[in-house]
C-alpha cells in the first residue's frame, strides 16, 4: 500500500513491492557478481534469521518493467539508513536518513526491463550523524515501499494547502509545486477541484511558462463555503485534486491528489486551539518498532497499534524521535489523532551536534519532513532535537537555525522541543509550548504524588524566569520501566506493579495542572535498543518503558493508564 487514498488517476504509479535479490557487501563499492536471498520489500533485514543483528552493508537487485517510453520518477518513502542508488548501472542518487522520503527522475527512459540496484548501509560511521548507538534500533533495508511513477516532461510534484479562517469562513492557501525534467521550456497550465467540483481560481486561467530544468511554484487563494472543519472527534477529509495540461491539449497531462482538512491550530496564552477550541493532548511516545517486522510496520499492525492507543483513550500521538511512515499519518488524519512530529535525532551531546555532516542532515531531514508530510491535519506541532545540547551556546545556535528552516516552509503549526536540560536550557525563546522530559519517579527520587509535585513546580518555576515564561507546557515523556510478565508485591523497579504507582502518580499530578496542555507517557510499545552502548543499560536489549510490550501484549499499568486517560477525556 502506498497511501491510504488515491493520488493519481491519470499518472501511472506501481509499488514495487514483493522480493527483491539481496546480498551483504563488504563496503558500499562492492556490487556483488551474484546474490544469494531474497528479501521482502518493504521489510527489515532483520526479519531474516540470518541477518537478525547484521550491521553493514546490504544490496538490493530489482528487474522493473517500463510499460512505455517515458520519464521514470522513483519515489522512496524510507531505506535505514543511507542508500546508494543504481539504474541500469549508472550511479543515480543516494540519501541519508531512514525516515524520510525523496524521489529521483531519470529522463527519456525506454520501454522494457531495467534494472535497480541499491546499495543500503546501516553501519555506525562520522559519516551518519543521526543514526548512531541509541536508545532504538538503526534498521537495516528497504523499510518502507519504493514506487515507480511515469511523469510527463512537467510534473506536479507537490501540493502545500494551507487552511485558514476568515470572519469565521473557510479559506485556504494553495501552493503547487510544478517541475520541468526536460531541458526546452514548457508551458502548462493548471485546475483544481475538491471532492470533483470544480475550483474557480485564477490559476486556472494562467498559462505558466517553465524553462527546462526548473521547478516553479503557483500560489492562489481560495474560499470556501459550506465545509465540514477537522477536529479530532469530526476528523473530515477532503481530496484536493490537481490537474496539468500541456498547452493547447485538452486532456490533462498530469495530476496529483492531497488529501487535506479544516483546521487551525494556534498557541493563546497557556492554552493550545485547534479551531479556536482549547485542545489537550493526551498520549504516547511512540517508536516504529513492532518486534519481528521491526521498522517496517506493515498497516495492518499499525492498525493495531491505532486501535490500542484509542482504547487506552489517548488523542496525541509523538513520532518519537523521527518523522514517521505517511501511512501511519494518514490514519491520525481519518482517526483524529493528533501528532507531534519531530525531525530525528536523540540525545546528542554538544560534541555529536558538531559531527561536520549534523546540520546538514538535520536540515534535509527537516526539509523533506514539512515538505511531504505538509498537508496532514493531525500533525500540529513540529518539534526538533529531542534531549540535546539545548544548555550551550552552539548547541542554541542551531536550534534557532532549525526553527528558522521550518519557518520558511510552514507558519501554520506552533514549535516545540522536548528538553531534559532542566535549570539550564538556553532556548525557551524558540517554542509556542514549552515540553520537558522528566523522570522523577524513574530516574531521579520522589515517589509520591506530593514529591512529584514539589519537583515539577520547582522546575515550573524556574521556567516562569526565563523566555518560556506564560507559555504553555508539555508533559513530552515520563514513566518507568517493566519488564512483561515481572510480578513483585513489593513493587520493585522493572516491576508492572512499580509501573502502575509512577504512571498513576504522574497523571494524576500532570492531567491536573492547568498550565499542562499535554502528556505523552513514555512509551506506547517496548522497542529494540542498540546493543553497542545500550545493551547493558536495557534488560533484553529493549527499552522497556511500553505499556505494551514490543508484542503489544499489555502491562498491568494498561488497565491504570486506559482509566485515567479515559475519565480526564470526558471530563475536558
Ligand atoms: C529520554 C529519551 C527517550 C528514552 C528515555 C528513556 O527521555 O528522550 O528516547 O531514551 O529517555 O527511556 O530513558
Amino acid at each position: 500500500m502506498i497511501r491510504l487514498f488515491e493520488q493519481h488517476h491519470i499518472r501511472f504509479q506501481k509499488e514495487l513491492e514483493g522480493y527483491w535479490d539481496f546480498s551483504k557487501a563488504s563496503s558500499k563499492n562492492t556490487l556483488p557478481s551474484s546474490y544469494d536471498k531474497k528479501l521482502y520489500v518493504p521489510g527489515c533485514w532483520e526479519s531474516n534469521i540470518e541477518l537478525c543483528d547484521y550491521r553493514g552493508y546490504g544490496v538490493y537487485k530489482k528487474t522493473i518493467q517500463m510499460p512505455k517510453y517515458g520519464n521514470l520518477r522513483l519515489n522512496f518513502k524510507g531505506i535505514s539508513h543511507t542508500v546508494d542508488i543504481y539504474f541500469d548501472g549508472t550511479l543515480i542518487d543516494d540519501h541519508y536518513n531512514a525516515f524520510t522520503e525523496f524521489s529521483t527522475v531519470i529522463s527519456n527512459v525506454s520501454k522494457g526491463s531495467h534494472t535497480l540496484v541499491l546499495v543500503v548501509d546501516n553501519t555506525f560511521t562520522e559519516d551518519s550523524s543521526l543514526h548512531i548507538p541509541n536508545d532504538y534500533y538503526a534498521y537495516g533495508g528497504i523499510t518502507r515501499p519504493v514506487v515507480m511513477e511515469i511523469v510527463p516532461d512537467v510534473y506536479i510534484k507537490h501540493i502545500q494547502f494551507t487552511p485558514y479562517l476568515l470572519d469565521s469562513s473557510w479559506h485556504a492557501d494553495i501552493k503547487i509545486i510544478v517541475s520541468n525534467c526536460s531541458s526546452i521550456t514548457k508551458s502548462v497550465r493548471l485546475q483544481l477541484d475538491l471532492d470533483d467540483t470544480l475550483l474557480e481560481s485564477d490559476i486556472s486561467k494562467q498559462e505558466i511558462d517553465l524553462p527546462g530544468n526548473t521547478e516553479k511554484a503557483i500560489t492562489t487563494s481560495i474560499a470556501f463555503d459550506n465545509v465540514h472543519p477537522w477536529s479530532p472527534k469530526n476528523p473530515y477529509l477532503y481530496l484536493l485534486h490537481a490537474y496539468l495540461y500541456e498547452k493547447d491539449n485538452a486532456s490533462p497531462v498530469d495530476d496529483l491528489i492531497e488529501r487535506v482538512g479544516f483546521r487551525t491550530i494556534e498557541v493563546k496564552g497557556q492554552e493550545i486551539l485547534l479551531n479556536n477550541s482549547s485542545i489537550f493532548m493526551q498520549g504516547f511516545n511512540r517508536h516504529e518498532d513492532f518486534n519481528i517486522v521491526g521498522s517496517a510496520i506493515p498497516m495492518q499492525l499499525a492498525a493495531i497499534d491505532m486501535d490500542i492507543m484509542t482504547d487506552l483513550g489517548s488523542n496525541a500521538v509523538r513520532t518519537s524521535h523521527y518523522p514517521n511512515d505517511e501511512r501511519f499519518l494518514d490514519m491520525c488524519d481519518e482517526k483524529g489523532i493528533l501528532v507531534w512530529e519531530e525531525n530525528h535525532a536523540r540525545g546528542l551531546e554538544l560534541e555529536q551536534m558538531l559531527n561536520p555532516n549534523f546540520e546538514n542532515q538535520c536540515r534535509d531531514c527537516i526539509d523533506e519532513m514539512v515538505t511531504s508530510h505538509y498537508n496532514h491535519p493531525s500533525i500540529i506541532l513540529w518539534g526538533i532535537l529531542n534531549e540535546c545540547a539545548s544548555d550551550t551556546e552552539e548547541g542554541r545556535r542551531m536550534y534557532q537555525t532549525q526553527f528558522e528552516q521550518i519557518k520558511t516552509i510552514d507558519q501554520s503549526r506552533p514549535l516545540t522541543f522536548a528538553t531534559c536540560k532542566h535549570f539550564n536550557d538556553l532556548c525557551l525563546d524558540f517554542v509556542d509550548l514549552v515540553s520537558i522530559n522528566i523522570y522523577h519517579a524513574w530516574y531521579h527520587e520522589g515517589k509520591t504524588v506530593e514529591e512529584l509535585e514539589k519537583a515539577y513546580l520547582k522546575e515550573y518555576e524556574w521556567i516562569q524566569t526565563t523566555d518560556g515564561k506564560g507559555k504553555p507546557i508539555i508533559i513530552s515523556e515520563f514513566g518507568g520501566g517493566a519488564i512483561y510478565g515481572y510480578r513483585a508485591p513489593h513493587r520493585p523497579k522493572w516491576s508492572e506493579e512499580r509501573q502502575v504507582d509512577i504512571l498513576k502518580n504522574c497523571l494524576e499530578l500532570y492531567l491536573n495542572r492547568p498550565e499542562i496542555v499535554g502528556t505523552f507517557i513514555w512509551q506506547y510499545c517496548d522497542c529494540r535498543v542498540t546493543d553497542e552502548v545500550w545493551g547493558i543499560k536495557r534488560p533484553r536489549s529493549q527499552n522497556n518503558k511500553g505499556i505494551v510490550d514490543e508484542y503489544r501484549r499489555p502491562k498491568l499499568a494498561y488497565e491504570t493508564v486506559k482509566q485515567l486517560y479515559r475519565n480526564n477525556a470526558a471530563r475536558k
